[in-house]
């Protein structure tokens, strides 16, 4: 399928909007931060509980990265503000963490040191995020109003949840990344084995496919589209662990004119909101 542009009323700062603020919780003996988008509606309407998107950056890039920091320099929070006014999508608690730690400057420059934190992400993910973000914030805390996405490295630690840490995490948006288990690339170079280790994974969690839904998104002039696009298309023909939106199915597929670049992003995610939270 294809994805639509935004329209520009999406980039413009709202007065009713929002708030974007710093988080801080505690995981392995560090303070992490994270940025914590709220709805308007949590402050207009205190007794009621939101669905969470968990969003993880690019390689060498930040918890700064999907909104421009607090100071909201991408279109990020007005998208929000104006998809949640306009009813186009539930109002949604979007929280953007960090797989970095103090001590990985190196995998900053280095995709593949980066992997080894995308890969492991899930853990902190179940074990601390999730429960800091459901005491903080209110979330309706269920797997079947949590999504989490990611860009390029975030794409990976998107896939790596969805194999091996997806009890709690209905919903998966990996946008410009494939799933490197196996190999760097690995969706272009070893793309039945990348398959069947992410099945793997899902079986091994105990999970069924009704259990989980993906829009997997990139661009045809996006230097992750010629690995995402076997990968996918692979997916596609695995019954019953992965079968097409278009039918029903757990996997849509979605191909923008885009390149490597959060400003493709907001596309994807404008499209995926109303299917993982609509509007009542
Ligand atoms: C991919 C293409 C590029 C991908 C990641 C990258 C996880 C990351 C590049 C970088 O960080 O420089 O398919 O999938």
């Amino acid at each position: 399928m294809t994805v639509n542009r935004i329209p520009e009323r999406y980039r413009i700062p709202r007065e009713d909007g929002g708030t974007i603020s710093e988080f801080y919780y505690p995981y392995m003996g560090e303070t992490k931060r994270a940025l914590v988008y709220l709805p308007h509606e949590a402050f207009s309407d205190p007794a009621r509980r939101f669905p969470t998107l968990t969003l993880f950056h690019g390689g060498g890039n930040s918890e700064d990265s999907f909104f421009g920091g607090i100071e909201c320099a991408s279109p990020l929070k007005s998208l929000l503000d104006c998809m949640i006014a306009e009813g186009s999508c539930a109002p949604v608690i979007v929280v953007t963490p960090t797989y970095y730690r103090h001590d990985t400057v190196n995998a900053l420059t280095h995709a593949g040191d980066a992997m080894s934190l995308t890969e492991m992400f899930h853990r902190e993910l179940n074990e601390a995020l999730i429960p800091a973000v459901d005491a903080a914030y209110p979330t309706i805390a269920d797997r079947d109003h949590r999504a989490v996405g990611g860009f390029s490295m975030g794409s990976e630690a998107t896939w790596s949840t969805l194999a091996w840490g997806g009890r709690n995490v209905r919903y998966y948006l990996p946008m410009s990344g494939d799933f490197w288990a196996v190999s760097v690339k690995g969706g272009l170079d070893h793309t039945s084995e990348t398959c069947d280790r992410l099945i793997e994974g899902i079986r091994e969690s105990g999970l069924s496919p009704s259990d989980y839904e993906i829009y997997a998104a990139t661009g045809v002039q996006d230097i992750a589209y010629p690995a995402m696009r076997p990968m996918v298309e692979e997916l596609l023909t695995r019954a019953p662990w992965f079968t097409p939106a278009e039918e029903g199915g757990n996997l849509a597929w979605a191909v923008s004119e885009g390149w490597h670049d959060y400003e493709w992003c907001w596309d994807y995610i404008a499209a995926a909101l109303p299917r993982f939270f609509p509007a009542e």
